[in-house]
């Protein structure tokens, strides 16, 4: 049986924080060894204190004071935990992994054994699209496959790119990071190649015509657990989408400087681009947002609410290039409403960070509203870190499908208000959302793939499926109360929340894997590590 005593798996480095949580109500003694043999240390705990999430009492053991390099285990009562490293580099390996996911989820071209190893395959998805509806047909190949399917989506492509952004601007490291892709060794880093990967294909789902941009790319249904190039049902090219559109403004807006100093072209393009997007995308009003046509039924990234990526938009072009138009519409929505998120479907955390960036000028009282809201949503998350004993800011409603990414967005909320205030304790906070993700969970599992003791290995993802192993560098979705599909009513029905997870193949809504999911949690990485 695996142990209740929760580590981060992966590591950590010689001054982080370093807490264990042990599962039990009464006090209990603990050691922690090193190295197998030799006890550095020891002490009594605290008594256990109730957690709403997990319906059990846990007990925090804090071994800080661990610094010297080494592998350790900590032992509580008669628990022992998952042996763990301290070390420096500790977090290198995990890292350059998330970051190669992308490369391995490439579309339109072969992965060759060298670059893909056992998840090598041959071309997929390169036939023309038919535009839904119409006996027209468009080239729109490349990019990466969404997730666990082999669908490609603009707003899920959108927010992963921003992620990637921002993660680069926080940790320029990244930009010297060996990929292993077939661009390396080029002048071009690494990262920024790949991003263009999926930056070329978005730039071919806007329409010539009308500066309009399609929502996905997908075939009618979802296909069974094969390589993707046996994925060959006709791929159908959805409506265009104002959250696409707007998504593909505010994505496009940011590339530019990233490619400027590379390829002054490719960077021109993509300007023209997002300024033809943004002229249009109000014009794309569809009661509800987009919804899958009939025939259709993969993913929907369906949004209720359409205002946040507009002032995403907004505040994007205006950063980008400086019209007083731009800014005027930004602020206009912020007088209104401040908005936030970093996921798929709230992004105005996106919006709020461009326009405190901007060079261009800003009116202050405008950038103060947005600080403060800011710091307040982050105090509001700061409470919820001090009820759970794993110090993540989660109540028991907050494990929704894809609840690692919300951890992860979670964590660079709490980084926000750390570069508004210069208050640590929000720095603290945000880092433990990473150990929470790297194994100190209630699930008792380390949430990336190829990584930890207690592996995920049935990640609900094709050519993993496909290959029968775990395709390393994966965020998972993590626990979903839920209960979305039927492995997870089977497996975790009467479950508490922070515990309704199942490393199941079938179990998508906990088990699956995005580009998007991998991309927020590079991004608090590159913030906080
Ligand atoms: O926003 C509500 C929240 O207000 C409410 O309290 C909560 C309670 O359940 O639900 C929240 O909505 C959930 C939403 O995710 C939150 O992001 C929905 O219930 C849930 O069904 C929805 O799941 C989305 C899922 O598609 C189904 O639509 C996931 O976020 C999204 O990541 C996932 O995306 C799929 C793509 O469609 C296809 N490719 C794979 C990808 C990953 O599973
Ligand atoms: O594999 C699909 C996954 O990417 C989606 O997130 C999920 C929800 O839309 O659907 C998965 O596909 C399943 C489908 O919905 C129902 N039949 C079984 C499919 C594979 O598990
Ligand atoms: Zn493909």
């Amino acid at each position: 049986m695996k142990s209740k005593l929760y580590v981060n798996e992966i590591g950590y480095r010689p001054e982080d924080k370093k807490i264990a949580v042990y599962c039990g109500k009464e006090a209990v003694k603990y050691t922690i060894i090193k190295d197998g043999t030799e006890c550095v240390s020891e002490g009594v705990s605290g008594e256990g204190v109730y957690n709403s999430t997990t319906n059990d009492y846990e007990i925090k053991i804090d071994f800080s004071d661990i610094k010297e390099c080494g592998t350790y285990v900590v032992k509580a009562g008669e628990v022992f935990s998952v042996p763990f490293t301290v070390a420096e580099n500790v977090y290198e390996e995990v890292r350059k992994s998330l970051m190669r996911f992308f490369f391995l989820q490439r579309c339109g071209v072969e992965l060759t054994k060298e670059y893909g190893g056992d998840y090598a395959h041959k071309i997929c998805h390169n036939t023309p699209a038919r535009i839904y509806g119409t006996d027209m047909f468009k080239e729109v190949n490349g990019g990466w496959h969404d997730a666990g399917d082999y669908g490609r989506y603009i707003v899920a492509a959108a927010v992963t790119l921003a992620a990637l952004f921002h993660a680069i601007e926080n940790d320029e490291s990244l930009l010297k990071v060996d990929m292993q892709i077939p661009e390396s060794g080029k002048a071009m880093p690494d990262i920024l190649s790949e991003i263009r990967y999926e930056l070329e294909w978005m730039l071919k789902m806007q329409d010539e015509a009308t500066g309009k941009v399609y929502h996905k790319v997908t075939c009618a249904g979802f296909c069974d657990f094969i390589m993707p190039e046996y994925e060959t049902e006709e791929l159908i090219i959805c409506p265009f989408s104002l959250t696409a559109t707007a998504d593909f403004a505010a994505c496009m807006a940011m590339a530019v400087k990233f490619y400027e100093p590379y390829d002054k072209a490719f960077a021109d393009r993509m300007a023209d681009a997002a300024k033809r997007a943004y002229a249009v995308m109000r014009s794309i009003q569809v009661p509800g947002g987009f919804l899958n046509p009939e025939g259709v039924v993969t993913g929907t990234y369906e949004d209720k609410n359409e205002r946040d990526e507009q002032y995403w938009a907004a505040a994007e072009m205006y950063k980008a290039f400086g019209d007083e138009l731009y800014k005027k519409e930004f602020e206009d929505y912020v007088n209104q409403e401040i908005m936030h998120g970093y996921g798929w479907e709230d992004v105005g955390s996106f919006g709020n960070l461009a326009y405190l960036s901007t060079t261009y000028p800003t009116d202050e009282t405008v950038s103060r509203k947005l600080r403060e809201a800011m710091v307040e949503k982050a105090d509001l998350l700061m409470k919820k870190c001090e009820a759970n004993n794993f110090d993540i800011s989660f109540d028991e409603n907050d494990f929704i499908w894809g609840s690692n990414m919300y951890i992860a967005e979670n964590g660079s909320h709490l980084f926000d208000a750390y570069k508004i205030t210069g208050d640590e304790k929000y720095l603290e906070a945000a880092k433990e959302h990473i150990q929470y993700i790297f194994g100190k969970n209630p699930c008792n599992v380390c949430f990336i793939t190829g990584f930890g003791t207690n592996q995920v290995l049935e990640p609900h993802h094709r050519p993993s499926a496909a290959a029968k192993k775990a395709m390393p560098g994966m965020l998972i979705g993590g626990p979903d109360s839920g209960l979305h599909d039927p492995d997870a009513i089977r497996d975790c029905t009467g479950l508490a929340p922070a515990k309704c997870y199942t490393d199941k193949l079938l179990s998508y809504s906990t088990n699956e894997v995005t580009i998007y999911w991998n991309s927020a949690l590079l991004m608090l990485m590159a913030q906080v590590l």
